[in-house]
């Protein structure tokens, strides 16, 4: 991988923030964008901009043509057998909502079990808890240990015939820990439940193999993949996503809408993935994602696991030379993505985050919508949070620890 060749394909790279080189270490949030897909949204609004599936004319084709290639790129990308499994939606959060509500609240009643572990983003914990209030289903959460890893003993002892469903993510936003979701996966169908992999923080950064994973529900988000915000996908299985009914209603998600006079309407729904993507999408957003994939493709996702891991061995080794640097949760590099949670000893969160903006520096702080895992196991209110990307290189982690160690001094 050539680092500085791919530094050159994003413009916000070569900006100042306070006067200092822009260090980005807030790719868990949102990554930065490379020329080529800004370039390809500029290029959709500037020659082929018209709405998708219901033009004759020549930009309506065009812009489906370019909207159904997205989808077809992002299917290769997750290794989804057919591209109607692949749903575009909002992100992640709208993916696992579209889930809890239509899937969840047809399919689970009183009695029922959603097995949720605690190191879950917010986004993978309330819809089900919403979702199980209007549902009278329960939510159960599994025990994460105090290294932030995953207690499968727990995990796999609270599974029953009541479990209908097991939520995890593949990758902890907070610690960066990887789960075997594959193994999960197994016990769940094992119980006759379902899995859903929230991937929001795995599909940027390592290869996922839906069919290899036997996910049967794939959330994740265009934005923390170099891609716009404002889309996402949600990957079913095609036999599951059939039975299920859609989540909002509108343009584009029914054959046919008829009146009479003995049976009122009558509806049949559309096809896959139509039958969700009511309205009218974000064309350019899925344009722009398919772009993100493609550049991802062309870097190599082993590449980019692989040069991630390298620089989170280094700044762990660096990080804990550091005497006025608590790091949090496990530093087994070989169980990891690269996110590393950390506290500079007599600083809030915020504080921190906010003197290394000073420097130009960027990392994220608060409980990053993860405040079961922050209270209960890492029992901390907020921490701070870097995380790399493709783009990051050893230097930039050099000047975070100079100016980490300076704000000890200080
Ligand atoms: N799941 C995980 C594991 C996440 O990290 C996030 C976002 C989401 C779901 C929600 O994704 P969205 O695109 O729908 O918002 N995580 C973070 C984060 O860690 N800091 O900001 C957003």
């Amino acid at each position: 991988m050539d680092i500085q060749a791919i530094r050159q394909d994003f413009p916000i790279l070569s900006r100042k923030v306070n006067n200092c080189n822009l260090i980005y270490f807030d790719n868990a949030a949102t990554t930065q964008k490379p020329r080529q897909v800004i370039d390809a949204t500029n290029d959709f609004y500037s020659n082929h901009n018209a709405n998708v599936h219901r033009g004759v004319h020549t930009l309506s084709l065009e812009a489906t043509d370019l909207y159904e290639q997205a989808r077809e790129k992002t299917q290769k990308f997750i290794k989804a057998k057919t591209p109607q499994e692949v749903v575009f939606v909002k992100g992640t959060t709208e993916a696992i909502n579209l889930v809890a509500y239509t899937w969840g609240l047809s399919n689970l009643c009183k009695g029922d079990e959603v097995l949720v572990s605690l190191m879950e983003h917010h986004s993978n914990i309330v819809p089900w808890e919403l979702t199980g209030k209007i549902g009278g289903f329960k939510v159960k959460y599994a025990n994460v240990k105090n290294d932030g890893t995953l207690d499968y003993d727990d995990f796999e002892s609270k599974f029953s015939a009541k479990t209908k469903i097991a939520c995890l993510s593949q990758v902890s936003n907070v610690t960066g820990i990887i789960n075997d979701v594959k193994r999960v996966a197994k016990v769940a169908h094992d119980h006759g439940a379902l899995m859903l992999v929230d991937g929001a923080q795995s599909v940027p950064h390592l290869v996922v193999d839906v069919q290899n994973l036997d996910a049967d529900f794939l959330a994740f988000s265009g934005h923390k993949m170099l891609g716009p915000t404002g889309i996402g996908v949600l990957y079913g299985k095609r036999e599951i996503l059939e039975k299920m009914q859609p989540f909002e209603g509108g343009g584009e998600m029914i054959k046919e809408v008829e009146f009479n006079q003995s049976s009122g309407c009558s509806i049949s729904w559309n096809d896959l993935p139509y039958k969700f993507e009511a309205g009218t999408p974000n064309i350019c957003g899925a344009v722009g994602l398919g772009e993100a994939v493609k550049y991802l493709e062309t870097v190599g996702m082993d590449n980019i696991f692989c040069h991630e891991k390298e620089l989170t061995s280094y700044a762990l080794e660096r990080l804990k030379q550091c005497s006025n640097v608590i790091l949090h949760g496990s530093t087994d590099v070989n169980g990891k993505c690269g996110i590393i949670p950390f506290s500079v000893k007599g600083l809030t969160s915020h504080d921190t985050a906010l003197i290394l903006d000073n420097y130009g520096i960027m990392v994220r702080s608060g409980y990053h919508c993860a405040q079961p895992l922050h209270q209960q196991v890492l029992k901390l209110q907020s921490s701070d949070r870097a995380s790399f990307y493709l783009y990051n290189t050893k230097a930039e982690v050099d000047r975070f620890v100079e100016v980490l160690k300076e704000i000890g001094a200080a």
